[in-house]
């Protein structure tokens, strides 16, 4: 699959007496001469086809390291083994643990002639600085994840050769081979990318469709990278070593806020077989104390559960793991399966407690679902954890205080809380785009979707009040309910959250942009 000298030139002869006749413009003539020069990288690492990486650097990043909870992008990894499988030949370079400069290095040392980069919206800026370092050093770089698809030209203006948009196997295994011996002729044959054509022109090819079996694919190449790591440093900072895994991939839900930019709105399930031939695979190899299910939402597919359950009661399987579920898929029996199958942690959708809202953002559930389905899983022993927004749309106090009385009355154990941030291509980002109220926090390779502002929405200071407002009001709530008398601590709270609410009146008036 490697590129050679001779299918260079012929590649470059091929194309020029065509862009002549064309009478092709100068600068897309140059455009395709930059891109020919990659493929005449000709001292590349003849042994690698593709060097694949991402961008999330654990330790030039304070945030993370203070939760120190990495989980490998396992994209990669499914990317990794298919195309090993097909006899590329891949290596990953796994950021996680590294220093931007080792990938500099490698660059120079491996001169990879294809490197492939995975993005999404938090490590957009590591993913365009490897962009640019791998283009310095003449390597034809391909991008994908689920940031490129709605940024395509941005990425492409930005030095990207090609952004592949939906699943990355098959589109991979017919690019690889097309870059190497510099058909670039024949790009437009391949589903599912963007690309400049001769003319400095972005060409999307048709979407690719999606792969209708996933069990055909091979187990993630975990042997790729140095797992073991992630388990260490999950068993050092938390007491137990952990290791994510996939049983599907997709959703079918609508939630407006939510991207769909690689899978669409699809829910595909791998066999219950054989995830549980990989749960076995995973504690043979890594010894992990515990599994975290990475499927957006692991309750969907009700028969696909129970299977599964089945599954590993049958093998004596049970390992204690963390997952995510809709509260409307959750009933006793999933509850208490949930719990036999060593579920310690369910985290639930939850977002608001105002059900105006929930509607508007088409979670297709209702608080009260929420708050009993907490409440159940807490009574069968299994830890909860409740993702909420603030912010959404056109949210006012009594929208605040419906989440706050919601929180209240389903009463989880974690709250992890955020403000709503319209991801591009998501209803959500469209409608406010609509009315032209998204106001881009910078030029777009210095800021990503998250850093959005929402034109007359309240400041994040505000929110960090409404936050403490939230916390005070649950830790009253708990202390009340364990019936202990913390006359000291109750009042503190109390005290705590009127200052909060102090807080959110001082700063009402302060707004976003
Ligand atoms: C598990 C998960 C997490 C976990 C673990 C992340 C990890 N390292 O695995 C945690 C909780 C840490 C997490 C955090 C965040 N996440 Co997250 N996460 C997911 C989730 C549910 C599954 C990821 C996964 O493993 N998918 C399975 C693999 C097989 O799919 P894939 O990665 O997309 O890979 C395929 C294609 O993208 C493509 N591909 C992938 N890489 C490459 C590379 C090349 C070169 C090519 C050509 C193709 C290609 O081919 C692959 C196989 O077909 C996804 C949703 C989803 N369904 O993917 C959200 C998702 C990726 N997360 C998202 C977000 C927003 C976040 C956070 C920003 C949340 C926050 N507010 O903090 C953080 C960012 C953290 C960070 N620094 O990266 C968004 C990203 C949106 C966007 N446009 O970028 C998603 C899509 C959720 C959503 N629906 O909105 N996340
Ligand atoms: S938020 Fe969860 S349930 Fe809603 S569409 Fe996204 S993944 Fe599906």
């Amino acid at each position: 699959m490697t590129s050679n000298q001779a299918g260079t030139y012929i590649a470059i002869t091929q194309w020029l007496p065509f862009f002549m006749a064309l009478k092709m413009p100068l600068r897309g003539f140059i455009n395709l001469l930059q891109f020919q020069n990659c493929i005449l990288n000709l001292a590349a690492d003849s042994s690698m086809d593709i060097l694949l990486t991402h961008g999330y650097f654990l330790y030039d990043d304070p945030k993370e390291q203070a939760i120190m909870k990495p989980y490998p992008t396992l994209g990669l990894l499914y990317i990794s083994a298919y195309l090993k499988q097909k006899n590329f030949a891949v290596e990953i370079f796994d950021s996680t643990f590294a220093e931007k400069k080792q990938f500099a290095d490698l660059l120079v040392t491996k001169k990879p002639k294809l490197v492939g980069i995975y993005s999404n919206l938090m490590t957009k800026f590591n993913a365009l600085e490897m962009i640019r370092r791998a283009k310095a050093q003449n390597c034809i770089v391909i991008v994908g994840g689920p940031d490129p698809p709605y940024y395509a030209e941005q990425y492409l203006d930005f030095g990207a050769d090609v952004v592949v948009i939906g699943e990355g196997e098959e589109t991979l295994q017919e690019l690889i081979p097309l870059l190497s011996l510099g058909k670039l002729d024949q790009l437009a044959t391949v589903a599912g990318i963007a690309f400049k054509d001769e003319r400095g022109e972005i060409q999307r090819t048709p979407a690719r469709d999606l792969l209708p079996n996933l069990d055909v694919l091979p187990l993630p190449d975990r042997a790729a990278i140095d797992l073991q790591k992630y388990v260490d440093v999950w068993r050092r900072h938390h007491g137990m070593g952990a290791v994510s895994l996939i049983t599907s991939r997709g959703c079918p839900y609508s939630c407006t806020w939510c991207s769909h930019s690689v899978y669409g709105k699809t829910l595909r399930k791998r066999s219950a077989a054989l995830v549980a031939d990989e749960v076995e695979g995973i504690l043979a190899t890594y010894h992990p104390d515990m599994l975290w299910y990475a499927d957006d939402v692991f309750n969907i597919n009700h028969k696909w559960f129970f299977e599964y359950a089945a599954e590993l009661k049958r093998r004596n399987l049970k390992i204690p793991f963390e997952c995510i579920c809709r509260a409307d898929r959750m009933n006793e029996e999933i509850v208490r399966t949930l719990k036999e199958m060593g579920c310690f942690r369910v985290w639930i959708g939850s977002e608001s407690g105002s059900q105006r809202l929930l509607d508007a953002m088409k979670r297709g559930v209702k608080a009260e679902q929420v708050q009993a389905m907490t409440r159940l899983a807490k009574r069968h022993g299994i830890e909860t954890g409740m993702f909420l927004m603030w912010g959404f749309e056109d949210e006012n106090r009594d929208d605040v205080e419906m989440t706050i009385e919601h929180v209240k009355k389903a009463n989880p154990d974690l709250v992890l809380t955020t403000v709503s941030y319209p991801i591009k291509g998501t209803e959500y980002y469209n409608r406010m785009a609509g009315q032209n109220i998204v106001v881009p926090n910078g030029a777009w390779h210095n800021s990503n979707d998250r850093d959005h502002r929402i034109r007359e929405r309240h400041s994040k200071r505000y929110y960090d009040f409404v936050n403490r407002w939230m916390h005070n009001e649950l830790a009253l709530t708990r202390l009340q309910e364990n019936g202990r008398n913390g006359l000291l601590r109750r009042a503190k709270a109390r005290v705590q959250a009127e200052i909060s609410k102090l807080g959110m009146a001082l700063t009402a008036k302060q707004k976003e942009a």
